[in-house]
């Protein structure tokens, strides 16, 4: 299989974070493609009809994309303990925090459109501080709600992705809260977030 992939993308790290907690990381060719809705990327519009990574290309079957998407293909691919759980509350928990974590990842591309990314005469600085409310808000939720006792789910590596993708681009920080924060250093130094360092800058 190959990954289309980006080593600045929040999304694209938590398909290959997922890969290595899987255990498939050895079957994936990761290939670097820069994207932004400025510069169309050909090879991922091939793919994707959103431009966007991660893809994840599959021999002789159609390409899959959107990181929950691939995630979830990838689960049906490994022997081990399921890191999508299939019943129970645990379900509701991990697709929960999930959506929460891909939720930050966009609040953080949106506030970056409008601080950085777009012309300056063109930002709007009323969108941006809705955004950044989104982001303390889950923050706050986050720190309630997140269990980081939990045993390892998809929930928890979109968020740990998400949040280190959050640091990486020095958007609003989720420093404050404790409990959060203390599992998130915990979480950072797992092999498969050693393995996908984030870096590069956005090519618009
Ligand atoms: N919901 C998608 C989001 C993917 C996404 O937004 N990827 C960004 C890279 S961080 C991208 O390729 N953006 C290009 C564009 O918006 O045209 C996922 O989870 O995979």
């Amino acid at each position: 299989m190959k990954l289309l992939y980006q080593t600045h993308s929040p999304y694209a790290r938590k398909a290959l974070v997922f890969a290595h907690e899987a255990g498939l990381a050895e079957r994936i060719e990761v290939i670097h493609q820069e994207t932004s809705p400025l510069r169309r990327n050909e090879a991922v519009f091939a793919a994707n009809p959103l431009g966007k990574v991660p893809v994840l290309l599959r021999p002789g079957l159609p390409a899959l994309f959107d990181s929950d998407v691939i995630c979830a293909c990838l689960d049906t691919l490994h022997d081990g303990r399921k890191l999508i759980p299939t019943e129970g509350e645990a379900r509701w928990r991990a697709l929960q925090v999930q959506a929460v974590a891909q939720g930050l990842a966009d609040a953080g591309i949106a506030i970056r459109w409008e601080t950085r990314r777009r012309p300056k005469e063109l930002r709007y600085p009323a969108l941006r501080d809705g955004y950044v409310e989104k982001l303390l808000a889950s923050y706050d939720w986050l720190e309630r709600e997140f269990d980081p006792e939990a045993t390892l789910d998809v929930g928890q590596i979109a968020l740990a992705t998400a949040l280190s993708w959050l640091e990486f681009r020095e958007l609003p920080t989720f420093r404050p809260r404790v409990r959060l924060t203390r599992w998130f250093e915990q979480f950072s130094q797992r092999p498969s977030m050693l393995a996908t360092p984030l870096w590069g800058r956005t090519h618009d």
